[in-house]
């Protein structure tokens, strides 16, 4: 045995006694990376306190299946594959009892709001299957995990961490730590991000809180305020099947802007199977279908719902699932 040897459990002693020191005294050994920047910039603006900021931050757990998750959009697939997810037969059925279990406060946001109860039904069932799938995880994991380990939309999800810390308790439906939403943060039946609630939620039966898990007013009413304010053009056609001749010309389109009057799409070898207002703004998707490929010229109303989720795919789900919906609705009343 060497003189240094019988030294040796002392120093690993005195060498864990000093990082045990490190980890309790130090928070920010603790914290999550850009979590000290963030609580002083929201302490800043709002006047609330860093310690109660840091401690919500720091009960928040970075989550690796929310990492994996929105590494997997279904977004991803092409159309052939991601209309039948939504357009089954049970979910336009679950659409139209939706629809007329909650028929008079549809038309009556729908007349306040001037857009189709049939789309405020059918964002709700793709986006959570009519309130049923509203999601699990806690949102302020989500919006930790995305703002400040996910770095390719790093940016956008700070701005929504920032939001929610924001958010005055009328807007939150809860203490904040308790809230559940989607892996990315959105929550309630119409899954709203914390920017959304802040800028177009609303508490349509008045009870001075908005509630957009259990108020069937605030939650129809917040997703018609939400078309509305974003350009929703009341009684005009979402989208409608294009017939292009041999020598049309290949448009591709960065998003779903309107862009040209249908008579300039129609002069590049696109023709309508229906006949449309002269001058109505036009874009044009080319879709992956079942049959082939799908020419459909898209209008403003369209472009609205791409607001909602930038993806075209949904855009075009959204309308024809609403579409389904509106037909069951008017059967059923017909067999009335
Ligand atoms: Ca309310």
């Amino acid at each position: 045995m060497t003189q240094n040897s019988a030294f040796r459990p002392l120093r690993s002693l005195v060498v864990l006694v000093l990082l045990w020191l490190g980890a309790t005294t130090t928070r920010a050994a603790l914290a999550h990376p850009g979590q000290a920047e963030l609580v002083r910039e929201v302490a800043r603006d709002t006047g609330k306190s860093p310690g109660e900021l840091n401690a919500l931050l720091d009960g928040a757990q970075k989550q690796q299946s929310i990492l994996d998750a929105i590494s997997r959009p279904a977004e991803a697939k092409p159309w052939k594959d991601y209309r039948p997810i939504f357009m089954t037969p049970a979910r336009v059925e679950a659409g139209v009892a939706f629809y007329q279990a909650h028929r008079a406060l549809l038309d009556r946001v729908a007349g306040e709001y001037g857009v189709a109860p049939q789309y405020i039904v059918a964002i709700i069932g793709v986006e959570t299957d009519y309130g049923r799938i509203v999601g699990h995880y806690k949102v302020l994991d989500a919006l930790v995990t995305l703002a400040f380990y996910y770095p390719p939309r790093a940016n956008f999800f700070r701005e929504q961490l920032k939001a929610l810390l924001e958010l005055p308790s009328s807007k939150l439906g809860g203490p904040l730590d308790t809230l559940l939403g989607s892996y990315a943060g959105a929550q309630g039946w119409g899954q709203f991000m914390p920017s959304s609630i802040r800028d177009f939620a609303v508490d349509e039966d008045h009870d001075g809180r908005i509630d957009l898990h259990g108020s069937a007013d605030d939650i129809i009413a917040s997703v018609a305020n939400y078309f509305h304010l974003h350009g929703w053009e009341s009684g005009a056609p979402v989208a409608a099947r294009a017939q292009p001749d041999a020598a049309a010309r290949p448009i591709t389109v960065k998003d779903a802007r309107p862009l040209w009057p249908l008579e300039q799409l129609e002069a590049w070898g696109y023709a309508p199977l229906q006949p449309f207002a002269p001058g109505r703004l036009t874009s044009l998707q080319t879709l992956d279908g079942a049959q082939g490929p799908e020419y459909w010229f898209t209008f403003q109303n369209f472009y609205v719902i791409t607001r909602y989720n930038r993806s075209p795919l949904y855009a075009m789900a959204v309308d024809q699932l609403a579409q389904a919906i509106a037909a069951g609705v008017a059967q059923a009343d017909a067999k009335q």
